[in-house]
């Protein structure tokens, strides 16, 4: 992802400076000069400055707030962070179920921690299914989230605003609120790779 902003950022610059050479027209922070003007010349897009990007937690407001009003409540945050989860737990329960019955058993995850096996099954039937792993990591991930939500919303308005957001970093939260899918979906990928086959 670094690498094709990086990309993108090279040849943006690069089309600049094209632009800049091919075209006699200059312009301060994207606007012309009087004599500029007296001469009839246009700002084109390519002289105009780039618009802000947005930040991290920006983008995670935009994606976050459901209802378009300029912040997000716990519960914009909970579902926008489960949609992810839920999107990658049945993807990985594929990847687990090697003989692909629906029951990830034992056998299957031969390595995991006999504990942690434990929790996913929730009915106690000596498998989990897609289903009970969502169950498990939605419970997991919403404790984790109550509390980065709580840090989140300084002025306690069970609100968080972009100002809010910045403050504390709120993509690094919401993503350590994620912590165990992800690191799950870590150990998933070095099983897929041939490495430990803990879950
Ligand atoms: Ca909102
Ligand atoms: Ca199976
Ligand atoms: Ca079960």
């Amino acid at each position: 992802m670094r690498k094709r902003i990086a990309a993108l950022i090279a040849l943006s610059s690069f089309a600049g400076a094209a632009h800049a050479a091919a075209s006699p027209t200059r312009t301060i922070n994207g606007k012309l000069s009087l004599s500029q003007k007296a001469k009839g010349e246009e700002v084109t897009p390519a002289d105009r400055p780039d618009p802000p990007k947005p930040s991290a937690s920006a983008k995670l407001l935009a994606l976050a707030d459901a209802n378009r009003d300029g912040s997000a409540t716990y519960a914009e945050l909970s579902s926008f962070v489960s949609a992810r989860i839920q999107r990658r737990v049945a993807a990985r329960h594929a990847q687990l179920d090697r003989d692909h019955d629906g029951r990830v058993t034992r056998a299957e995850v031969g390595k995991m921690d006999s504990a942690r096996f434990a929790r996913f099954d929730l009915d106690r039937d000596g498998a989990f299914t897609a289903v009970e792993l969502s169950r498990v990591m939605a419970l997991e991930t919403a404790s984790r989230l109550e509390l980065a939500f709580a840090k989140l919303d300084t002025d306690g308005n069970s609100r968080c605003d972009l100002a809010e957001l910045e403050q504390h970093r709120a993509a690094v939260l919401v993503a350590e609120a994620a912590a165990a899918e992800q690191k799950d979906s870590k150990r998933t990928e070095q099983a897929k790779a041939g490495g430990p086959t803990v879950f």
